[in-house]
């Protein structure tokens, strides 16, 4: 693993330090808009004044923190490998290079020692799992992985209620930021209650370090709904998700080539606008991840004295 000098130096510390991944960048959004996005996500964590470390496997490499020219060269590079857990230790082995998921960012940033991780929207569980199978395995691994991940609840494209029922099956939490509704990513309402409501950063870092010291496996689902100037009505979207998801079923598109088939068929439908709530959904989700890393570095100094 490849850890910069300026994350180790942090975690030796307690300082806060915050993941992100990095197949939002290669799957998740065109170029230049990924790279450009990356650095102001970045920006926005030093601000709220944590380290970014973002996560990718480059030659062979866990990477926590890249820098400019990596993250340039990942953001104009074609046919990059999407990794999650299933796949992520056979990159490393071939000494390939890969971005990483929710999933297989969460297990890097647990191996650099991080503890929270801000991104756009989780995988889930897809409409018609019940015929194609299809649920992330981002799921499973907040189940397993002890990372909080600050998300923007989960793609509207998804089965949000099968979603959440899975969620509470694992024994995830699943903390809603000042509403009670979960949120549908690009959109503050997704007409489901969400499981648990949380109105600040330091109740989310309280029941982060509780769980930890209950010994309970997994992470935590903090979803943070998209500024109210940046969302698209659900109701705008709803027809734009149903035509996504029939061109993806005509050209058979399936397993990880689903989620980027249909967010870029939505980007050209809505004419970029939901590259533009996208943008502003992750940058949201950065500043909010980096003050619950602040109260949760916080929190454990006090505890040691
Ligand atoms: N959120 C975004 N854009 C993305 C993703 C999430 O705004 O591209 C990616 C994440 O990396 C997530 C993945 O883990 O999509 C889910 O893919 P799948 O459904 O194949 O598990
Ligand atoms: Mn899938």
């Amino acid at each position: 693993m490849k850890i910069t000098e300026e994350v180790t130096d942090a975690i030796a510390e307690g300082r806060p330090v915050v993941a992100l991944e990095s197949t939002i960048i290669t799957h998740g959004m065109p170029y230049p808009q990924n790279v450009e996005t990356a650095r102001a996500v970045e920006d926005d964590i030093r601000a709220g004044g944590a380290v970014p470390a973002t996560i990718a496997v480059l030659e062979g490499e866990v990477c926590a923190g890249l820098t400019e020219e990596q993250l340039e060269a990942l953001g104009q590079a074609k046919n990059v490998a999407k990794l999650s857990r299933a796949d992520i230790a056979h990159c490393v082995a071939s000494g390939g290079t890969g971005a990483t998921t929710v999933a297989a960012t969460m297990i890097g940033a647990r191996l650099a020692g991080i503890e929270v991780f801000a991104t756009g929207g989780i995988g889930g569980v897809h409409r018609g799992a019940e015929l194609s199978f299809d649920i992330s395995a981002d799921l499973q691994e907040l189940a397993k992985t002890p990372v909080s991940v600050v998300a923007a609840g989960a793609k509207a494209i998804l089965d949000l209620k099968k979603t959440l029922e899975v969620l509470e099956t694992l024994g995830v939490p699943v903390i809603t930021m000042g509403q009670d509704q979960f949120p549908a990513f690009w959109s503050r309402r997704s007409g489901l209650p969400s499981p648990l409501r949380a109105d600040s950063a330091r109740e989310v870092a309280a029941s982060h370090v509780v769980r930890g010291q209950m010994g309970l496996d997994g992470g935590q689902l903090v979803a943070n709904p998209i500024p109210v100037q940046a969302e698209i009505s659900a109701d705008e979207l709803a027809p734009v998700i149903a035509e996504a998801l029939a061109a993806a079923e005509a050209q058979n598109i399936a397993a990880k080539a689903v989620t980027p088939f249909l967010l870029d068929r939505i980007f050209h439908a809505t004419e970029g606008r939901s590259l533009t709530a996208n943008i502003a959904l992750v940058r949201n989700n950065a500043r909010l991840a980096a003050e619950i890393a602040g109260e949760i570095a916080g929190i454990r100094a006090n505890s040691r004295g």
